[in-house]
């Protein structure tokens, strides 16, 4: 591996790091278009699922059947019927979705059952699929005066069973219909049966793979993120297709009901799902009930994050030192940035009362997020804090950031500008770092 290459991959390996932590032991719930198994996509699709299932992630894969059903209804010479968007299941129409399950749930074991490559021990590591009757079904009954035939709702998730089989190691794989009590069965829709699956699984992410890149802007852009809101404010404000719109409408309904992330990309590309799922740009779009990114209060649980930023810096000499027992002391002082559940930044603020004056101290932006603006987000944040809590000039001390505060109305001042404390403290470390001091009244 060439230097370049190399150093790229580490630098993937370690953005995918706190990813994989995260999402071990996790349920996704995956639903699948027909659109994109019937696009010879299975078999990649296949590696990057049988690498997920060996990274501890608990899978339920949900498939459609649609294009199964178009190409077998178009080659008898039939078409189906829809009534406000739901397909009209009559007797026959249920005997052609019956026989598309069979074979997409086929082709599925299929894909899913050949050796994955980084598996250590090939033969003991397979991946084993579990399917059942998971989905207890209701008819849909007659709408506006037509009956809707064998098209049904889902009336309960056997969330026991599935759970059983997730904790035995399996993917759990579901078919969109369902049966009644009364014996019969029933064609489910693939959003429906996802969303279902997804809320009563308390599933970590709805994941829909489909032949879409994303969810776009009405100008054709890609949304890399959408908050539920905002796509909410999509639906009613652009056009979409039928099969997007029903898709925003379950993701929007997941993430109502404790479901933290759902995503919606395409299957069709190689590797979109783990790009979406390990990397912070992903590859479609990610919808969450709120932003993504947020400045909080960091508390004990943070401190191991707080070191992981700090310490290299420690050690090169750019911040003052802070061990665990300091952090634990003064972490009420600390905030932190997260972004989408990671930790990418932190700040404290020292505010020392009687002079009316604050510190901003401990600001670091791991890395692999600088040049984002995250810098200037928590520099905005500590200096409302500061404000709410009286201060009137803020300073911050810096060996080597000095243009940083220059470029954000920060000015150079003297040491007797400090609080007496501070002052001590300045000349016994000795690292004559330079001062700046910004009025905020
Ligand atoms: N000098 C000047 N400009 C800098 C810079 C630097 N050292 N580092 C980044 N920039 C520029 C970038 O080039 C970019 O410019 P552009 O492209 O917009 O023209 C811009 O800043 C990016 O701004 P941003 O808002 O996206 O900022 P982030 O990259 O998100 O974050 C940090 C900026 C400086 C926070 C980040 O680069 C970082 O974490 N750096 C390493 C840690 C660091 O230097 N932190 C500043 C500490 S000063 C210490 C303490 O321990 O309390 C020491 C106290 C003492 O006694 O000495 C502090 C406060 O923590 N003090």
């Amino acid at each position: 591996m060439s230097p370049q290459s190399s150093a790229a991959f580490v630098a993937d390996f370690r953005q995918a790091a706190p990813y994989i932590h995260y999402l071990s032991g996790k349920t996704i719930v995956l639903a699948v278009s027909s659109h994109v198994l019937l696009a010879d996509k299975l078999a990649s699709l296949a590696k990057d699922i049988q690498l997920l299932a060996s990274l501890g992630v608990r899978l339920v894969l949900v498939h459609g059947t649609r294009q199964y059903l178009n190409n077998m209804m178009h080659a008898a010479g039939e078409t189906l019927s829809y009534h406000r968007g739901w397909r009209i299941t009559d007797e026959a129409t249920l005997q052609q979705v019956k026989q598309a399950c069979g074979m997409v749930r086929f082709d599925i074991e299929a894909a899913l059952s050949s050796s994955p490559a980084q598996m250590p021990d090939r033969n003991q590591r397979r991946l084993r699929v579990a399917s059942g009757n998971f989905l207890l079904a209701k008819p849909l009954g007659v709408l506006d005066g037509i009956d809707m035939g064998y098209t049904g709702r889902i009336r309960k998730v056997d969330a026991e069973a599935i759970q059983q089989r997730l904790n035995e190691g399996c993917l759990v794989l579901v078919s969109p219909l369902g049966q009644s009590l009364s014996g019969k069965s029933f064609n489910l829709g693939l959003d429906d049966a996802a969303q279902a699956l997804a809320v009563t699984l308390k599933a970590e992410k709805l994941v829909f793979l489909t032949s879409d890149d994303g969810v776009r802007s009405a100008d054709g852009t890609l949304l890399n993120q959408l908050t539920a809101a905002d796509a909410q404010t999509l639906l009613d404000t652009s056009a979409h297709s039928a099969d997007m719109s029903r898709m925003l409408k379950a993701a929007i309904y997941v993430l109502e009901n404790g479901v933290r992330r759902a995503h919606i990309l395409s299957g069709l590309n190689d590797g979109s799902l783990i790009a979406e799922l390990f990397t912070r740009q992903g590859s479609g779009t990610a919808l969450a009930q709120s932003s993504f990114m947020r400045i909080r209060a960091a508390d004990n649980r943070d401190i191991g994050d707080i070191i992981s930023l700090i310490a290299p810096l420690e050690h090169a000499g750019i911040l003052l030192p802070r061990n665990r027992e300091y952090l634990e002391n003064h972490i009420h002082e600390f905030s932190v940035l997260e972004h989408d559940c990671h930790v990418y930044g932190c700040v404290a603020l020292k505010v020392f009362e009687q002079q009316h004056t604050g510190e901003l101290a401990c600001l670091v932006v791991s890395p692999d997020a600088q040049d984002g603006g995250y810098g200037e987000l928590l520099l905005d944040y500590v200096l409302k804090q500061a404000k709410a809590r009286g201060v009137h000039t803020l300073f911050a001390l810096s060996t080597n950031t000095g243009d940083w505060f220059d470029e954000r109305g920060f000015e150079t001042a003297e040491l007797s500008e400090l609080p007496p404390a501070r002052q001590e403290q300045y000349l016994q470390n000795k690292r004559r770092s330079k001062i700046y001091r910004r009025s905020l009244v």
